[in-house]
């Protein structure tokens, strides 16, 4: 496949002016008609007319109204054009109901829909598909549905057909197009300029009850883009529609966002509270898009962080703003180590802005959506919030309508703040996850700290350069009380110290606060010391975590017992009721198993697996014990009788609560989580109770149980799925995952359920580099056979074996035998060949 280079830009050679678009809907056949105006562009030099195009039939072509005859090749068209402006007609016929790959325009359940973004435009008519030609569209949908949407505003409508124009300049990946029978739950809002915007989120019928929450969210985001950054809606249309079968969250198409089901319907009985969370955030996700993603857009997709690092890092903000900002800022880090680390410290590590791809699909990364925001959070805590809301008010107003890139993106904070941000891009350009080695000294009551800032080096980037490093440190003293504020240090060199002077006894260093900046830290710090006082929430919870980490890698490297400190340090801070619930559920959470193995393996140790699991394992049942007598009293207290709400306050509890079960559980056999499940009246409980029921090994009846209840809803369907694999016995795991792709309903095509199934696999740690392989082969199985069907879906997944090079010789000979295996499938994939291309070498 052919490298594409951020460094090859070149702007198209005409402007496109506006599109017209007429589509006569049929499964099997459906017929494109594109009228498009286009004129020189007077900023390019190339007039190349070539026009993307996949898979379509054309069936016609004129230039002002006269036939042409392009040449026509399998990724687009080329043809001799005027050099003055001119009108472009083609007429194509595309197949939906063939379309698995769901890009361009597909079915899902009987109905139309889309998906354009990254390249999908070219799947449904001739165009110059890329981000920075943006133009106005007319659509006009003929088709026998009673629901017929597209972007904009509608102009008018009768039976059988809909004209919908959307009078904002937009690129090609921000089209979209919806039919079917579905219906309206319809709400509004009036925004700041009083403006009232009907509001639509359009279901299958079945769904109606499950539409309330996010369309509250959407409310919320709508509210908060004005109150936080100025921004009010622009059209007099949102529609939402929700999706069964699609490959990512949601896309946020200009005024007609497309959702995966699961990423929108909510209902207490059918989903959980991290359910609800999840959807709020998408929700205000897509929305946010609309001003930092389609009013301003990417040049080119090399820019891709520049919409999603600010949309992510826009979303987390509102989540902070509606629940609990600590909460919020530790499951991010839970996140980012989880999926971005592993991602940066292995052969599929790319720079937040990478500089060359062969499909841009692989690269809707946790790299650059979730380091893309924490670049733009530290951007902001250099330049304080002030600054960080004018360097906004600049890029809305110098941006508005263009298609822009990270030099534009950075250069209006040089302008709002007079900084020099040169120093700072290299977040931008250098791949890898940066260590910060911290030493102390104390003398003459001058307490000085030395940073040391390595980057490993990476095919992506071999020679990192020295980052801009926000760290912020607190200091306290002996009795815990705090002696010095948060200060945010500048670390720009290889190594540098920072001294503060007046200290009469050697304080303890809070070091990386509220985590600061995306590294890994390493410093010998009075852990219990700050699990005990910090006044900082994050650094709080992060002091447990790395004492549990310590204990864990004592257990698995040496054999020894948990930590006490750790194991009391924590019982006092879950005694604690002045805690927030849902701060001290997280608390009694543990370092992921992959993160363990990514330790050892920095450590220059190979990583066991089911050492690992073992492990972690143990210290459950020690933390169990320890917190023997309180667990009763903890679980009673956190259920709540209220009537149910997703709110912060109540999931908190209730995941609190859950905690405690969990915990419970290794004592009682089971018996408190069959009562519960019993008893559960929503998702939250029954599905926490079902997981417990599995692990303590009486899970059968409440599977049956649960399946009976839920086998007509796909989305809890999903949950039953994937939780039987994730709940597995490592060794039994892939065999779990086996037979449930036997069961009548795996829908492997439906990338949920493919997810569902083969995706908790690649998630069990120790199930899926289970030592005889049989996960590794289970895995790549299903993608030689999802390949062809979904390419990006099974790319997307390939990052299973990212990993590989951490393990044993044994495991690593079985997972290149599979890379290699999936390598030499004829005809894989642009996608899938990338990807394992990148992983293996
Ligand atoms: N733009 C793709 C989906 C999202 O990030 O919102
Ligand atoms: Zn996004």
């Amino acid at each position: 496949p052919q490298t594409i280079y951020l460094a090859d830009y070149t702007p198209f050679g005409f402007d496109v002016d506006e599109v017209h678009l007429t589509f006569d809907l049929a499964p099997s056949a459906t017929h494109v008609r594109a009228r498009i105006r286009f004129s020189p562009n007077p900023d390019a030099t190339d007039r190349t007319f070539f026009l993307h195009g996949e898979n379509l039939t054309l069936l016609g072509a004129k230039i002002d109204g006269e036939t042409v005859k392009p040449k026509v090749t399998p990724e687009g068209l080329t043809c001799d054009v005027p050099s003055i402006p001119f009108t472009w007609e083609s007429h194509v016929q595309i197949d939906p109901a063939a379309n698995t790959a769901l890009e361009g325009l597909y079915q899902s359940g009987g109905m139309y829909c889309t998906q354009c973004e990254a390249e999908g435009f070219r799947k449904i008519t001739y165009y110059p598909d890329r981000p920075d030609v943006m133009s106005t569209f007319t659509v006009r949908i003929n088709g026998p549905h009673p629901v017929l949407l597209s972007n904009g505003n509608l102009v008018s409508s009768g039976d059988g057909w809909a004209e919908w124009h959307d009078p904002w300049r937009k690129p090609a990946y921000l089209f979209a197009l919806v039919a079917g029978d579905l219906v309206a739950h319809r709400d509004s809002f009036t925004t700041m300029e009083g403006r009232t915007v009907d509001l639509a989120l359009y279901v299958r019928p079945g769904d109606e009850g499950k539409c309330a929450f996010g369309m509250q969210a959407l409310k919320d985001s709508m509210a908060w883009d004005e109150n936080v950054y100025g921004r009010a809606y622009d059209l007099d249309v949102f529609n939402i529609v929700a999706v069964d079968d699609f490959n990512m969250g949601a896309m946020e198409n200009k005024g007609l966002n497309i959702f995966n089901a699961s990423a929108v319907l909510a209902s207490p009985e059918t989903s959980t509270d991290m359910n609800f969370e999840r959807i709020e955030a998408i929700i205000a996700h897509e929305y946010f898009h609309n001003w930092t993603g389609n009013r301003i857009t990417c040049r080119d997709w090399f820019q891709l962080c520049l919409k999603e690092g600010l949309t992510v890092f826009r979303d987390s903000q509102f989540t902070s703003d509606m629940r609990s900002a600590s909460v919020k800022r530790i499951g991010d880090v839970i996140d980012l180590r989880a999926r971005q680390f592993p991602e940066d410290q292995g052969p599929l590590a790319h720079p937040v802005r990478p500089e060359s791809f062969q499909e841009i699909n692989n690269f809707y990364t946790a790299t650059v959506y979730e380091k893309g925001a924490e670049v733009i959070g530290m951007l902001r805590t250099l330049v304080g919030a002030d600054a960080y809301k004018r360097a906004l008010d600049m890029y809305f107003d110098r941006h508005d309508g263009q298609a822009c890139t990270i030099e534009d993106w950075l250069q209006v904070f040089e302008d709002a703040t007079g900084r020099d941000l040169g120093q700072f891009k290299r977040w931008y350009n250098q791949a890898g996850t940066p260590h910060l080695t911290v030493t102390e000294t104390y003398k003459n009551a001058t307490y000085t700290l030395t940073f040391t800032q390595n980057t490993p080096p990476s095919a992506a980037t071999p020679d990192p350069q020295p980052l801009v490093i926000p760290v912020a440190v607190g200091l306290l003293d002996a009795s815990g009380v705090e002696v010095m504020e948060t200060q945010v240090l500048e670390v720009t060199d290889a190594t540098q110290s920072f001294a503060f002077a007046g200290h009469s006894a050697k304080p303890t260093a809070s070091i990386l606060r509220n985590f600061s900046a995306p590294v890994v830290l390493e410093f010998d710090a009075d852990h219990a010391a700050l699990l005990a006082h910090d006044t900082d929430p994050f650094n709080r919870w992060e002091s447990g975590r790395a004492l549990a980490l310590a204990s864990l890698l004592a257990t698995i490297t040496k054999g020894s017992a948990p930590d006490n400190d750790y194991l009391q340090g924590i019982a006092s801070i879950l005694r604690d009721d002045s805690l927030d619930p849902a701060y001290r559920a997280l608390m009694l959470g543990l370092p992921g198993q992959p993160e363990l193995a990514a330790a050892l393996h920095r450590r220059g140790d190979t990583p066991d697996p089911q050492a690992i699991f073992d492990a972690v394992r143990g210290m459950k049942e020690a933390l169990a014990q320890t917190l023997k007598d309180d667990l009763p009293r903890l679980y009673a207290r956190h259920q709540v009788t209220a009537s149910y709400a997703p709110d912060a306050e109540q999931s908190g509890t209730r995941s609190l609560g859950n905690a405690a079960l969990s915990l419970l559980t290794l004592l009682d056999n089971g018996d408190t989580a069959q009562t519960q499940y019993d008893a559960a009246t929503n998702m939250t409980q029954q599905l926490a109770a079902l997981a417990n029921l599995i692990r303590a090994g009486r899970g059968d009846a409440a599977l049956a149980d649960f399946e009976t209840q839920w086998q007509d809803d796909r989305l809890v369907m999903d949950k039953w799925f994937a939780l039987q694999v994730s709940e597995a016995k490592p060794d039994d795991a892939a065999d779990t995952a086996k037979a449930l792709t036997r069961h009548r309903d795996f829908n492997w095509k439906n990338p949920n359920r493919f997810r569902a199934t083969l995706g908790a696999l690649a998630m069990h740690h120790a199930g899926f580099h289970a030592a005889d392989g049989s996960g590794y082969a289970l895995l790549a199985d299903w993608l030689i056979k999802l390949d062809p069907v979904n390419p990006q879906t099974t790319a997307r997944m390939c990052s299973a074996f990212q990993t590989w090079r951490r393990y044993d010789q044994i495991r690593q000979s079985l997972m290149a035998k599979e890379l290699d295996r999936i390598a030499s499938t004829p005809d894989l994939s642009r996608d899938t060949t990338e990807m394992i291309t990148r992983i293996r070498n």
